[in-house]
């Protein structure tokens, strides 16, 4: 617990509270966010206030007052954390994650690159070039993922819209040696897209602009109006040249620019024009320019759609609406497949190589998660129904590992223990991801329907198997109810508050809806690293028969797999809380954050926190590692059992108050005591050595 921090600025640890209830927890986390302190623990969970304010907290003193120091010691920070998950994974080898949620605009993503800061300044003392290179990868990729992944939304001028974990690889000096990231859903691609061409439109010079046949003047471009919102961030050449340095070709880059221009000129016209656009030879001749196709191609892409109808294969010619839909679904695929393929290049550049865990042992990691958190927003549809459920499935595993656990542990182990109620929102992440009877096991099968393919019929779906459902309704189910305007509308009573979600777009949005010419056409480019992106684009139009998986099932399967990924790991949390919507930095909206702290069960956690224990260990391990600073258990104790010679080594040691004794394990209530124990067989380490030295030398 931070101690040295005065009483004015409020608890810097909720568990000091001398009273946990709602009205303790708030007027302590709004006087600390009032005095500046913008972090304060639960144990070893930091919770973040976003100041809306730079912060002088972040410079290389700061890094120095807390490297290698335990949590305690300093007044809290993400500092403290970073270094706890250093240190565990350092000590014992272990590979750590720090998981930060938190709603939009809560300051997940600007606590994520703090992290990876203070990793990159504590690490490498001796400057060694390999570490130094991988280092300066890992954070300018941060600001390439950055640049094609984020926008501007009502919620936050740079917000995430893509789901990122990153992984740093450390050697067994525990310096960095590699990473990789995993990305989830990139959604609003259009903002994405949009904000990205602008900034291509912004720093690119003329003959680049030229080359591209782009006109500088932005107004001409028709994204202006989709996208509108667009914020001064940096020019596409800083975007380049992090490319440049992570160790993208000139050829890589290049092509990244013509994707960016095709995509600006595809959506060049109003959307009802399209068949009038591509009849505009210039420009399907730029097209064909850029993507290094043939030119026919080009046209016949955009215009018809090859179908196999037995064993025959017919050109279909698009209705208008088809093609403008075609024409959009094309830009949008080839932004999402770059992103993606940046982050696969990425990867490919970052990973671990030349690491022989025979010689060296094994490499750990610290797993970074930052990630999109729970949105309600006006009208809500697929993008926030994959969002809150992947916020769901967080909140799950932060129940598992502890909360369950901890009680159910203390439980195992005979240790007297008060349950502590807290709500389980494992039946919501049921309601969403169950074999047969979830939403998008519901979802899928209304895509796979073979007459009829509408979001109503995926709407009747959902009331058919859902209607007796405590957490789900709908307009048809409830059809008093204000909340649910539309009769396209349902509700799901999330862990952290109730959305309702329109079924517009569910359909289209989970099928796979590029059509197959596409894929061909930019596949056959003469361009290899275009090419390379579209690998499926290889198929025949009669081989195409296998479905591909949806895009809610591909999300379902890679939030299964990164919660077996975080839970195989020691996790460390920061909870972030927006203080209020009007990026103030001076305004606590009480109603606001007090909503934020009940959804991220903090005050749960305080109370499990304040019970519990913050260390255990196995009664013959315990004395493995402590035995050496008693006299009753070194070399070898002569007691009945193992715990009892614990017992009598915590007894000698005067930390008898502080600890429990379990069936198989010592509990330690603080962390105070473990660092003391710590410390002492840290001397007697040093003793024996010296004595060893000695015997050596032949001095005793
Ligand atoms: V989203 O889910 O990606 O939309 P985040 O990532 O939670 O969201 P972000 O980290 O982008 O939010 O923070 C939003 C803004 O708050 C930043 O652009 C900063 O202007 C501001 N912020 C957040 N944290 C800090 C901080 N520690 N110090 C100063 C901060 N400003
Ligand atoms: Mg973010």
């Amino acid at each position: 617990m931070a101690e040295h921090e005065s009483l004015e600025f409020g608890k810097a640890d909720f568990v000091l509270l001398d009273n946990v209830s709602m009205e303790e927890f708030m007027a302590n986390l709004k006087l600390r966010f009032e005095k500046g302190k913008i972090y304060t623990y639960i144990g070893e969970v930091v919770v973040s206030v976003n100041p809306y304010r730079a912060m002088n907290i972040y410079g290389r003193d700061t890094v120095e007052q807390y490297k290698g120091r335990e949590l305690y010691e300093r007044p809290p920070h993400l500092f403290a954390i970073a270094d706890a998950a250093y240190k565990a994974m350092k000590r014992r080898n272990k590979d750590t994650c720090i998981v930060i949620s938190g709603e939009s605009g809560a300051g997940k993503t600007e606590a994520s690159k703090y992290i990876m800061q203070y990793i990159a300044a504590i690490t490498n003392p001796n400057q060694r070039a390999e570490v130094e290179r991988v280092k300066n990868m890992l954070l300018k990729s941060n600001c390439v993922l950055e640049a094609f992944g984020n926008a501007k939304t009502n919620r936050n001028d740079n917000s995430s819209r893509f789901g990122k974990y990153m992984d740093i690889n450390f050697d067994f000096k525990g310096d960095p040696i590699g990473g990789h990231i995993s990305n989830y859903l990139l959604e609003k691609v259009q903002c994405c897209m949009f904000c990205l061409v602008h900034q291509l439109l912004r720093g690119a010079p003329d003959s680049l602009l030229r080359s591209l046949h782009i006109q500088k003047d932005p107004t001409v471009y028709n994204y202006i109006k989709v996208g509108g919102q667009i914020k001064v961030r940096p020019t596409f050449l800083s975007v380049a040249d992090a490319m440049k340095v992570i160790g993208f070709t000139g050829d890589e880059i290049q092509t990244a620019y013509k994707i960016l221009a095709t995509i600006l000129h595809l959506v060049i016209t109003d959307n009802n024009k399209s068949l009038l656009f591509v009849q505009t030879p210039k420009l399907v001749s730029v097209i064909r320019e850029l993507l290094s196709t043939k030119e026919e191609n080009v046209e016949k892409a955009l215009l018809y759609r090859t179908v196999a109808t037995g064993r025959d294969v017919i050109e279909k010619q698009h209705t208008e609406q088809e093609a403008s839909y075609g024409r959009d679904a094309l830009a949008k695929a080839m932004y999402e497949r770059l992103f993606c393929w940046i982050v696969g290049r990425i990867n490919d550049i970052i990973e671990v190589k030349n690491y022989d865990a025979r010689i060296h042992g094994k490499n750990t990691v610290i797993g970074v998660l930052d990630i999109y958190g729970f949105e309600i927003f006006q009208n809500n549809s697929f993008e926030q129904f994959c969002i809150n459920y992947c916020n769901e499935k967080l909140q799950q595993l932060f129940i598992q590992l502890v909360l369950k656990q901890e009680q159910e542990e203390y439980q195992r182990e005979g240790i007297p223990w008060k349950h502590i109620d807290y709500f389980n929102n494992q039946i919501i992440v049921d309601l969403v991801e169950q074999q047969h009877k979830g939403i998008i096991s519901v979802l899928d099968e209304a895509c796979m329907n073979v007459g009829k393919v509408t979001d109503e019929v995926f709407l009747q779906g959902l009331n058919g198997k859902l209607a007796k459902h405590a957490h789900y309704t709908s307009r048809k189910l409830s059809p008093t109810d204000k909340s649910l305007e539309f009769d396209r509308d349902f509700r799901i009573r999330h862990y952290a508050g109730d959305v309702v979600y329109s079924v517009v777009g569910f359909i289209d949005k989970n099928k796979d809806t590029l059509f197959q010419d596409f894929k061909r056409l930019l596949y056959n480019s003469a361009n290899p690293v275009l090419k390379g992106m579209w690998p499926e684009g290889k198929l025949s139009i009669t081989e195409v028969t296998k479905r591909p998986l949806t895009a809610a099932t591909l999300f379902k399967n890679s939030m299964i797999s990164l919660v077996e990924n975080l839970a195989s790991k020691e996790p460390y949390y920061v909870r972030c809380i927006k203080p209020n919507d009007v990026k103030s930095p001076l305004l606590f909206e009480q109603e606001r954050c007090r909503h934020q702290v009940e959804y991220l069960g903090l005050l749960e956690n305080v109370r499990v926190r304040r019970a519990g224990f913050a260390y255990r260990q196995t009664y013959p391990r315990f004395l493995q590692r402590y035995k050496m600073i008693s006299e009753f258990t070194w070399p070898n104790h002569d007691l009945p059992s193992d715990k009892d010679a614990v017992k009598r080594l915590l007894q000698g040691c005067g930390f008898d108050h502080d600890v429990a004794y379990g069936k198989t394990k010592v509990f330690i209530r603080t962390p105070r005591t473990l660092f003391s124990l710590e410390e002492q067989r840290a001397e007697m380490v040093q003793r024996i050595v010296l004595f060893l030295q000695k015997v050596w030398r032949g001095t005793i």
